[in-house]
């Protein structure tokens, strides 16, 4: 009776790891299906996006905060130990009750099936590949609990082993057939995988992509931009370093010849415009710092690109708005929206419709085939990717992605100054050392950065060129201090408004403020 002086717990584990596997089972055979259907027509992204569309504004702070631009990997993270829990425990259930296990495990089919037909721009045939999961995890469940039960009920089947091993051989079957379902499982989800990818072309169109010579060319850039500091940021950021912020847990996959950019609403002519519409136009290139609202005080969600594209003014102008209209709701592929004030992009600014990022065509997680650019606005009101569908609106009337979920509906960037050298913490070498950083108010310019150490007066650091309003600008500064530790804090003053506040505000809802403060030492 060696076997049965702890049946129960272990028998309960066995079960629990036939529930992982049959969850394996239904994730795995949904993404292989998946693979001849849209991303969000799998159940892991169709489940981790619908988490994401609930996802509380401090949730998502606190994500950012903590994970920064991993915060998907950490949701999936999250999003496999959860699914591994609920299958261990409908593998118990479904082992002392089949019929019990069997309904929570179309439970949790229908759940699934909810979040993927609730997807933006969801068909019924999006069903197929969870259906198909479903039904082959459901299949495997039964078939691994069913060699469990025979194996607990018949331990002794071979009795000259018990006493000598402490698995019987139709255990040891029990994990053989749960060894060979999971690599089954595996196997179809990185076949999947594998055929996903083979199946879009957007890589190698994006790469065949030629643009014309704009008809307005970024103007070139002063010399003297970038601040003589090591350490400071490059002046224009690298397409592979610039921020990511999105709800996309799966990056549209739009081919040009697919894209439509649809232009309706409260205008007096709706239009569509194609990607070879775009590259016909007379289009313009610029350089612009975006901003992420989420960025807090001294953090990293800002980066400046040379952006080329087609002026929104122009779309408007075409489309003539109606009296009364005061906001375009701009969409993406995948179900975001912005809600951008009209006159914003009616104006002078650059407001683009954005089709290449610093000389290259736009980069698919920053919105390939195009996607939108606005000076001054954070990102959440206005730089919508993959965009496809322009409806001018009104605030009265409709609302968008971000300010549904507790974020303000107007979203001007404000004036930062950050220090980028000392970083936080850092030990400088004794004697005179350069700092710097960069600062930023996009639409109004910087005229000035001061810096205060360890309380003391306010003194102007020097100022880099600036290219433009619409860019951040670098600063830069020589400090002689004694050994041992300081704190510096750092203010910028605008062209427009004056002096950065020092009123400390959180990232939610209309972007973070405050001045910034470094604690270093000196040697
Ligand atoms: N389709 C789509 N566009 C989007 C978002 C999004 O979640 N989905 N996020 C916005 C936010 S909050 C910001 S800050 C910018 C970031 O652009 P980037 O990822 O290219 O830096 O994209 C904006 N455009
Ligand atoms: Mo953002």
């Amino acid at each position: 009776m060696s076997n049965s002086t702890q049946p129960r717990r272990g028998t309960s584990l066995l079960a629990a790891l036939a529930g992982i596997v049959a969850a394996g089972v239904v994730l795995g055979i949904a993404e292989l299906a998946g693979a001849f259907f849209r991303a969000s027509a799998t159940p892991v992204v169709a489940m981790g996006s619908t988490f994401i569309d609930f996802t509380p504004p401090w949730m998502k702070d606190f994500a950012i905060d903590t994970f920064g631009t991993n915060d998907k990997l950490a949701l999936l993270v999250g999003m496999a130990v959860t699914i591994a829990l609920l299958a261990a425990v409908l593998g118990v259930v479904a082992f002392r009750r089949w019929v019990l296990g069997a309904a929570g495990v179309l439970l949790m089919g229908a759940i699934i099936l909810a979040c993927v037909l609730t997807r933006a721009g969801a068909s019924v045939a999006d069903a197929l590949p969870t259906v198909a999961g479903t039904a082959a995890g459901l299949f495997a469940l039964r078939w691994l609990t069913r060699r469990l039960r025979s194996a607990v009920a018949d331990p002794g089947a071979e009795p000259a082993l018990v006493e000598s091993r402490p698995h019987t051989p139709s255990r040891r079957g029990f994990f053989a057939a749960a060894g060979v379902t999971a690599v089954v499982a595996a196997a179809a989800a990185g076949g999947g995988r594998l055929l996903a990818g083979a199946r879009n072309n957007v890589a190698a169109v994006r790469s065949g992509l030629q643009f014309p010579a704009p008809a307005s060319p970024a103007p070139a850039l002063p010399a003297g931009v970038q601040s003589p500091v090591a350490g400071v940021t490059p002046f224009v950021t690298p397409n592979a370093d610039f921020y990511r912020i999105d709800t996309a847990l799966s990056v549209p996959q739009l081919s040009t010849e697919d894209w439509v950019l649809r232009v309706h609403g409260m205008v007096e002519e709706e239009f569509e415009l194609s990607y070879q519409d775009l590259l016909d136009a007379d289009l313009i290139e610029r350089h612009v710092t975006l901003t992420c609202v989420s960025n807090p005080v001294g953090g990293d969600l800002a980066g400046n690109a040379k952006w080329l594209g087609y002026p929104l003014r122009e779309v408007l102008a075409r489309a003539r708005p109606l009296d009364g209209a005061d906001m375009v709701l701009s969409t993406s592929s995948d179900g975001f929206s912005a809600s951008t004030p009209l006159p914003v992009l009616q104006d002078d600014r650059d407001a683009i419709l954005a089709i290449a990022m610093n000389g290259e065509p736009l980069p698919v997680e920053h919105g390939f085939p195009v996607r939108m650019v606005v000076p001054g606005l954070y990102g959440y009101v206005s730089a919508t990717k993959w965009v496809v569908d322009l409806e001018v609106t009104r605030f009265a009337d409709r609302t968008a992605y971000w300010t549904d979920r507790g974020w303000a509906e107007q979203g001007p960037i404000k004036t930062m100054a950050r220090v980028e050298v000392p970083k936080p913490f850092a030990t400088l070498d004794a004697g005179t050392v350069g700092i710097g950083g960069v600062a930023w108010s996009q639409q109004r310019g910087i005229t000035e950065v001061e810096v205060s150490v360890d309380g003391g007066d306010w003194e102007s650091v020097t100022l880099a060129a600036e290219a433009s309003v619409d860019t951040w600008r670098q600063w830069s500064h020589q400090l002689t201090l004694e050994p041992g530790p300081h704190t510096l804090r750092a203010r910028a003053t605008d062209g427009v408004d004056g002096l950065q506040t020092d009123e400390r505000a959180d990232t939610v809802p209309d972007g973070a403020s405050g001045w910034q403060t470094v604690q270093f030492s000196v040697k």
